[in-house]
């Protein structure tokens, strides 16, 4: 998989195929990066990278798929790493820039709040 390098990430929701990485597994639905699904998201340490969440509503409204940083593959709520001092969580229409200071661990994914495996991968390289 080739990682999605930008300063801004487009989040957006799609019906998986198998170029999502874990197609098959969890919700049928899956986020985008940059229009890749479970892309692999490389920032670099100190950076600050603006995520701007449509949720796959048309409206940019609602929260079906909350958009979080966890340290589980799996997402669903489990192991939340906040995005800033106040924000762990985008709904649609939402943007946030988050800092990758040296709170975050090197690799760690973001994911859906509510259902499994709707995520992807996030290196930091120092
Ligand atoms: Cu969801």
């Amino acid at each position: 998989m080739s990682p999605v390098i930008a300063q801004e990430f487009i989040i957006d929701v799609a019906n998986k195929t198998p170029q999502d990485p874990f197609f098959g597994m969890g919700f049928q639905q899956g986020f985008t990066v940059n229009g890749i699904q479970g892309g692999l998201i490389n920032v670099k340490r100190g950076g600050t990278y603006r995520f701007t969440y449509k949720g796959g509503n048309p409206l940019s409204q609602g929260c079906f798929h909350p958009f979080y940083l966890t340290r589980s593959s799996v997402g669903a709520g489990i192991e939340p790493i906040p995005m800033s001092s106040t924000n762990s969580v985008l709904c649609d229409g939402q943007s946030i820039d988050v800092t990758f200071t040296s709170a975050f661990p090197p690799m760690f994914y973001y994911g859906c709040q509510v259902h499994p495996y709707m995520g992807g991968p996030i290196v930091i390289a120092d």
